[in-house]
């Protein structure tokens, strides 16, 4: 009968971990550090679902809500579409020199259940959610669904750990005001979460920034002294970006960090899928710079959104998303 090794990285003793061929019960639950990771349920990070494991840490939970978009509707389909790319993922990475699955019981905590249409609704389910995971001793790590989900997701974090500093990768400031005569929508959400005191805006960094709507748009960063790194700054930082930025983050060494990345971070060439594509952005290799550059820091929870299938280019935009999220807990500090 022929067997195979189960596991490319740790398998060093031959005669343990062996599987064989057609055993289909074995298949429902296929992890990240096996071969036939291309199988089996898909989870985030093809880790296991909340419900099999005693102490989860680190809860990855998809919140599917595209109700908050001002024009191109679709990342409510985000979460189900990088579930399916976590194939690709394996479980060493070797840029940090870490196994994110040896430091942290990494769970899969299914989605947030809400209203398309309402956002209203679809804002208390995701604040309740979040606090949800946050209060069984999770990191939360949310996979929307549009931007507008980031404002209730840092109500919740607020509520715990109090003021905390926030580091948004996006192309857009999104510190607009009324849109559609609504104050609430997914360009909005960082003038709230200042003007509601959740984050200081000078414990603020927005990178990736090109896309600025008129003139006066700056004037609102200027009154609340936050930090704007633009795309074009990035680019100047050059093949040391890395280095460069984890000097940039040291002010926020001894504060509790929240990240926020917006998929139209990186250009489009890289992430076709978003409903507000802005051209003369990051490149995929950049943007991961970006992710690992966060290492060190007391980071208390992150989000990754608009990612929107149905724009999608041969999946690139969910294979990036993947890769983006693998990175993400490949920098939390160790919480096992
Ligand atoms: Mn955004």
């Amino acid at each position: 009968m022929t067997t195979f090794d189960n596991n490319e990285q740790t398998n060093k003793d031959k005669g343990k971990d062996r599987f064989t061929i057609g055993s289909y019960r074995d298949g429902t639950r296929v992890s990240t550090g096996d071969i036939r990771r291309f199988t089996g349920i898909p989870t985030f990070l093809k880790a296991p679902l909340i419900s099999e494991v005693k102490n989860p840490t680190v809860g990855i939970v998809g919140v599917p809500f595209d109700g908050g978009t001002i024009r191109t509707p679709g990342s409510r389909f985000g979460p189900r579409a990088i579930r399916d790319y976590c194939w690709r993922l394996n479980e060493y990475n070797a840029e940090l020199g870490v196994n994110p699955y040896a430091l942290h019981n990494i769970v899969d905590c299914g989605d947030i259940i809400l209203s398309p249409l309402s956002l209203e609704d679809s804002h208390d389910s995701i604040r309740c959610g979040i606090a949800d995971l946050i209060e069984q001793g999770m990191v939360p790590i949310s996979i929307g669904g549009d931007h507008f989900i980031a404002y209730p997701i840092l109500q919740a974090i607020h509520a715990v750990h109090g003021k905390i500093s926030v580091i948004h990768f996006d192309a857009h400031t999104d510190t607009a005001d009324y849109c559609y005569g609504q104050k609430f929508h997914h360009g909005s959400i960082i003038r709230h979460a200042v003007d509601d005191g959740l984050v200081d805006g000078d414990k603020l960094i927005q990178i990736g920034i090109r896309k600025v709507f008129h003139d006066q748009e700056l004037d609102y960063h200027k009154d609340n002294n936050i930090e704007v790194i633009t795309a074009r700054d990035l680019k100047m930082m050059g093949p040391g970006l890395r280095d460069i930025l984890m000097d940039r983050f040291k002010r926020l060494k001894d504060q509790k960090v929240y990240i926020t990345f917006d998929i139209d971070f990186v250009d489009p060439t890289y992430a076709p899928a978003t409903g507000s594509p802005e051209v003369g952005g990051p490149t995929s290799d950049e943007a991961l710079e970006c992710i690992r550059a966060l290492k060190g820091l007391d980071i208390v929870g992150f989000d990754l959104n608009e990612v929107s299938p149905p724009y999608d280019v041969r999946d690139l935009t969910s294979l990036l998303a993947a890769q983006v999220l693998y990175e993400m807990v490949s920098v939390l500090k160790p919480t096992n």
